[in-house]
């Protein structure tokens, strides 16, 4: 008998095409609602650090988009962690999977139902991880779930991660998007 996680997940993948636009580039791969199911999805789906540049991996509540746009995200926005280049082949997939097992373990506290999915952009100019929270304006949840990620993925209390509404970030076209919060 397989052991049911508390929510069911989609597994999104996105892969830049230029011919087609952003939203038809995002496919949703599967949805699983077992620990056993987990496992056997990711032991057979590429590493990150195995992507081409421009795809990205998102694992979303069941019946959330991984995008701005979803009624769940619109208000939200992301703790953003981004990882340098030469972190790819020694941090870049152990840090993916410590978010993933706080994701579907329903690790990041007391606020963790704030908590939509998590997202890794692969980009010759930087790679990034994030945690796609609900609410901007929730200051407490926002701040419990961005201090749990940090303490997962065993940053530096010397390295500062930032919050950014995605309200922000959708109507930036560079990428100075400001900091709500920071830790
Ligand atoms: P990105 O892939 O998040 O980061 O955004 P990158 O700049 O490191 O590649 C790149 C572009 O993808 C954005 O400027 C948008 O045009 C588009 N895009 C990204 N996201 C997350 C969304 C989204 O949620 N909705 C829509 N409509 N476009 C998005």
């Amino acid at each position: 008998v397989k052991h049911p996680l508390q929510n069911s997940w989609g597994l999104w993948f996105f892969k830049n095409d230029k011919r087609r636009t952003w939203q038809e580039n995002l496919r949703l791969i599967t949805t699983f609602h077992t620990v056993e199911d987990f496992w056997a999805l990711y032991n057979n789906i590429q590493l990150p650090s195995k992507l081409s540049s421009g795809c990205d991996y998102s694992v979303f509540r069941h019946g959330i988009k991984p995008m701005w746009e979803d009624r769940s995200n619109k208000a939200g926005g992301r703790w953003l962690v981004a990882v340098a280049k030469q972190q790819r082949h020694t941090d870049l997939d152990r840090f993916w999977l410590e978010t993933l097992l706080c994701l579907i373990g329903e690790g990041f506290g007391e606020h963790s139902a704030d908590v939509c999915g998590v997202v890794i952009n692969v980009r010759a100019k930087g790679d990034k991880i994030a945690v796609w929270t609900a609410n901007a304006e929730r200051a407490a949840a926002v701040r419990e779930i961005g201090r749990t990620f940090k303490n997962q993925l065993g940053l530096s209390d010397t390295l500062a991660i930032g919050y950014q509404a995605h309200a922000d970030t959708a109507t930036k076209s560079n990428s100075s998007t400001r900091n709500k919060f920071v830790i």
